[in-house]
């Protein structure tokens, strides 16, 4: 049954700043092709954005861009923050995508990233305390693997990691679990593509998962394959609190798709690409940090009570 109550509520969940795109290759200090896809926290009364930068080659790095606000005045690092090791293989032709998670019983930063080779794309991890100097902890996963993330803590004394194994073509996001960070078993497909759906051919963890009274917020992208190509759009699941192997909802329709500009065009149209989120509690605004078109990076702002609400009103799925 169409309702388009719940649909005209999803459109309108999230604001576009309205001077985005906010990060371009034109602001970076030093050349770039493009940037895109930047994993977000908040630190020390700043927005920290790790933003994927793809240089002329076509090989991504990641750069630390601050600002106060979120929005105005980023302060861009000026030389790249963390290069592909040329002494490890499998990140020979770049590093991309990475989410952060404050990992709290390490007391550092988990940084997920796709480790990118001729071996094939797959997820590694590196922790940090100061977004300075970086330890690498190495590959979690064999190849393809893609759009990953550690959940902030233990469940029943395993971590956590949402990830997107390919199999048998198919891209699916799975949770798979580890007692040190390094051995991961257990797997367990998690959110899967729907078919007739906008995602009825790809899904992949957009943000960090978000911890919420009601279960973790997690934010997804979701493509349908269209004649002119992939067209890359966001959704919401609700996955239960101490069990997070269990989708409790999961949004029919989705919450943001390609529809201004520079998210229409760019090296890969028809893209809007969510990697990295922050919330202020006392403002109750959540902050949505997305690569445009594979170009830019943009933000939109909603009010993460709202996302709460649309979230609880979405169809059960367990
Ligand atoms: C995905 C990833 C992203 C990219 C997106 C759209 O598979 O490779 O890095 O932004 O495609 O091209």
């Amino acid at each position: 049954m169409t309702n388009f109550e719940t649909q005209k509520k999803a459109y309108e969940l999230f604001t576009r700043y309205e001077h985005n795109p906010i990060l371009t290759a034109k602001d970076w200090p030093y050349p770039a092709n493009s940037v895109m896809n930047p994993a977000a926290i908040k630190l020390n009364n700043e927005t920290l954005l790790l933003v994927r930068v793809e240089d002329m080659r076509g090989f991504s790095h990641f750069t630390v861009a601050r600002s106060e606000d979120g929005f105005t005045n980023w302060k861009i690092e000026p030389k790249p923050t963390m290069m592909a090791d040329s002494n490890t293989r499998e990140e020979r032709w770049g590093l991309e995508d990475p989410r952060i998670i404050w990992l709290e019983e390490q007391k550092q930063f988990g940084i997920t990233y796709v480790s990118f080779s001729e071996g094939g794309p797959t997820v590694s991890l590196a922790i940090t305390k100061n977004f300075k100097t970086f330890a690498r902890l190495g590959t979690m996963l064999p190849p393809e693997d893609k759009d990953a993330c550690l959940f902030p803590r233990r469940f029943r004394g395993r971590f956590a990691l949402i990830h997107r194994p390919i199999v048998r073509g198919e891209a699916l996001m799975w949770i798979s679990f580890s007692p040190d960070l390094k051995h991961w078993g257990d797997h367990r497909p998690l959110i899967t593509t729907r078919s007739g759906f906008w995602d009825c051919h790809r899904v992949g963890l957009a943000c960090q998962p978000l911890e919420t009274e009601h279960g973790w917020l997690v934010f997804y992208h979701g493509v349908r394959t269209t004649t002119a190509g992939g067209v890359y759009r966001l959704g919401l699941t609700l996955l239960d609190l101490e069990e997070p192997w269990r989708v409790l909802r999961r949004s029919e329709e989705w919450i943001l798709g390609p529809r201004e500009i520079y998210e229409r065009v760019g090296d890969v149209g028809d893209v809007v690409f969510p990697t990295g989120v922050t919330v202020t509690k006392e403002t109750d605004q959540l902050n949505l940090y997305y690569g445009a078109a594979d170009c830019t990076v943009a933000v939109a702002t909603a009010k993460l009570s709202e996302i709460i609400d649309y979230i609880l009103a979405c169809p059960e799925v367990d």
